[in-house]
């Protein structure tokens, strides 16, 4: 287990009573997890938490205990701010990226976050970048607060490792993580449930979206590259909307030699969006910035204007300029 949670994050907590949560705009995994655990924690000690995240919970993590309690939307809750003691934003290296702002600077914010850029925002700061998840933080939290977990709690948090670390496959897959997995299995998570609401649960549309996506397959760049795209069309043949595509980048970033992977989906006519997934060394960040999106280096995003076959060129030029880097 890694450093001990600090004591002024606990005494925040002990000291107020009126919680309010929130996380980054499209929230993952980790943000709704952290966020539905630790309203848990807070409530079992017979205070309040409430919610609020601007964006609704994606469709995989809405079987989450408590999701239909989430307040969502631009507009705050009932009582807000001047029933609120404070503000905790988890899992969200910076305030504009709630979506929220404007609202944020009413109530002290408590900052809890693993994201290596963190901007140390709030009042109170608590920043880990070696922690595997935000949930698995909210997890020594709960441990420094003395709260043993209930089993809904404990598996809340187990999915915040599960889905940040991709099934403990990625480097971010530490000692930790596993130690942590093993501890909240022990308090009651079921890691068969969380399996069964985020791999085996796949809408029909998805499905068929993924064969209408596999059927554009272009490799680039000597087989570094990979291209598929999905078109209103063909979400339209699929019954399918853009929720039914989370995910599917991953299918050409797995082929053996690809290095980075483009999706892009059509938004509007002359307007797509473009997922870029890479492996390694090569910064696919770089390429989104400069079409004003951004992300990580192994997973980035952008909008661009333009018809399919330019919009593909532009990205594929950017990418060969990446990868030539390395
Ligand atoms: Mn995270």
């Amino acid at each position: 287990m890694t450093a001990k949670t600090p004591e002024d994050v606990l005494s925040t907590i002990r000291r107020g009573n009126r919680f309010l949560l929130t996380s980054h705009a499209n929230p993952d995994g980790d943000a709704i997890g952290s966020e539905l655990g630790l309203a848990r924690i807070i409530r079992a000690q017979g205070k309040s938490a409430v919610i609020w995240n601007r964006d609704p919970t994606p469709g995989l993590y809405t079987p989450l205990p408590g999701s239909d309690r989430i307040h969502v939307g631009s507009e705050p809750p009932a009582g807000f701010p001047d029933l609120f003691d404070g503000v905790i934003v988890l899992e969200c290296p910076s305030p504009d990226r709630t979506g929220l702002e404007e609202f944020l600077d009413q109530l002290p914010i408590i900052n809890i976050d693993h994201h290596l850029g963190n901007q140390h925002y709030g009042q109170v700061n608590w920043i880990d970048s070696a922690a595997p998840a935000v949930g698995e933080m909210v997890y020594r939290l709960a441990q420094g607060l003395n709260f043993s977990l209930d089993d809904q709690t404990a598996t809340c948090l187990f999915l915040t490792l599960v889905t940040d670390t991709g099934g403990f496959r990625f480097s971010n897959a530490t000692d930790a993580a596993f130690e942590s997995a093993a501890q909240l299995v022990r308090e009651g998570a079921r890691p068969e449930q969380v399996s069964q609401w985020l791999y085996e649960s796949r809408s029909l549309a998805s499905i068929r979206l993924l064969a209408e996506m596999l059927s554009t397959l272009t490799l680039h760049h000597d087989g570094r590259i990979a291209s598929v795209y999905i078109t209103q069309e063909m979400f339209d043949r699929a019954g399918a909307t853009e929720s039914d595509s989370e995910g599917l980048t991953d299918y050409p970033r797995s082929i053996d030699g690809v290095q980075a992977a483009i999706l892009l989906r059509e938004r509007a006519p002359s307007l797509y969006k473009a997922s870029l997934r890479s492996r390694g060394e090569v910064d696919v960040q770089k390429v989104a910035r400069r079409h004003d999106g951004g992300g990580h280096r192994n997973a980035a995003g952008c909008e661009i204007e333009g018809d399919l076959d330019s919009t593909l060129a532009t990205i594929v030029e950017g990418l060969v300029e990446v990868l030539d880097e390395n």
